[in-house]
């Protein structure tokens, strides 16, 4: 049986960036007892502030938001904490070598529901030790992270990781309260039947998606030739854990909803972390035509369209968009 702990060990993973890794997981375990509470904890419900994308925020995004922050801003390897909640970054200790962004509760309107959520996280490296870090800090493209993961809070608590080349899963065991090491080699094949898209936003999509998801439905007796299926959680963290156990493709894509929004999740909280994990497991991560680790974020809460998974169809999405534009 492998840990966490004794996995960060032995391999070789830089010791700040274990460390962090550790205070995450750790708060990781306390949100997870939360959640298990539900109701009886008296904290469902809305906290009566807005985050500063102007969604509401359920009460345990708050709480969770506090506990990560509280316990990075601790830690002494931590020079800024940046989250999806708060407007600008946190500086923490000015000679720490890392940033850590984070989503602390990815799929918060699942909550209400007793339907799955995650924390998402990315780690950065921080270029300015001893000096005070700032919002500009954190706008390093996603192909530099150092690490990151997301744990989901499903029916049971799933780490998902990558350190190395490599992306690998523990399981929060219960009795213990150690993650154990339940998969030490993720992939992800590709090709896939599966797909992972909110449909009800279609008028508003580009052409190119359009398409695509017609031909999906089409399926044996258009041109695909085959049929698919869909899933939804709601929960991005719950769609890419899919498609890391058993393949498929994610995507929220761009659309015209919202004139100034270029899609619906954020590069640096979400869109980051998950394509670092679904490239290292094989698949591909773009925003329909460029790769998402490539982008230089100019805003540390930005948003960009996602399109991520299994490589067959994530290079056939691109190829409608860049057709298209032929
Ligand atoms: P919340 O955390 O605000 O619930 O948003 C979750 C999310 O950003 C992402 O995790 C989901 O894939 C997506 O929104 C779901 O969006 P829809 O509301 O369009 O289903």
């Amino acid at each position: 049986m492998t840990t966490l702990a004794h996995y960060l060990k032995t391999h070789a993973v830089d010791a700040a960036v274990s460390d962090v890794i550790t205070t995450i997981t750790e708060v990781g375990k306390t949100i997870s007892q939360l959640l298990k509470k539900g109701a009886l904890a008296d904290i469902l419900g809305e906290a009566g502030n807005q985050n500063v994308q102007g969604e509401e925020q359920k009460k345990l995004d708050v709480l969770a938001n506090d506990l990560l922050l509280e316990a990075l801003a601790k830690n002494t390897h931590c020079a800024g904490v940046a989250s999806e909640e708060l407007d600008d970054a946190t500086p923490a200790n000015a000679d720490g070598r890392l940033l850590v962004l984070f989503d602390p509760l990815d799929g918060s309107s699942n909550i209400d529901i007793n339907m799955a959520v995650g924390t998402i996280f990315s780690i950065l490296p921080y270029q300015r030790q001893g000096q005070t870090s700032e919002n500009s800090d954190f706008l390093q493209a996603g192909q530099h992270q150092l690490a990151a993961g997301y744990l989901l809070y499903g029916t049971s608590t799933v780490l998902a990781l990558t350190v190395a080349d490599d992306v690998v899963m523990f399981s929060l065991d219960p009795d213990t309260n150690d993650y154990v090491l339940i998969n030490d080699n993720v992939t992800i094949d590709a090709d896939t039947s599966e797909y992972a898209i909110n449909s009800s936003n279609y008028r508003y999509w580009l052409a190119p998606m359009q398409q695509y998801i017609d031909e999906l439905i089409a399926g044996s007796d258009g041109v695909r030739g085959r049929d698919f299926n869909t899933r939804w959680v709601a929960a991005m963290v719950g769609d890419v854990h899919r498609i890391l156990c058993r393949g498929g493709l994610f995507t929220y894509p761009f659309d015209t909803k919202y004139a100034n929004k270029a899609g619906k999740l954020r590069l640096m909280y979400e869109a980051n972390p998950m394509s670092l994990l679904i490239e290292r497991a094989g698949g591909a991560a773009t925003d329909a035509t460029n790769r998402i680790l490539d982008i230089i974020p100019t805003d540390i809460h930005q948003r960009v369209p996602v399109v991520l998974g299994s490589k067959n169809e994530v290079d056939y999405i691109k190829d409608l968009h860049v057709n298209h534009c032929k």
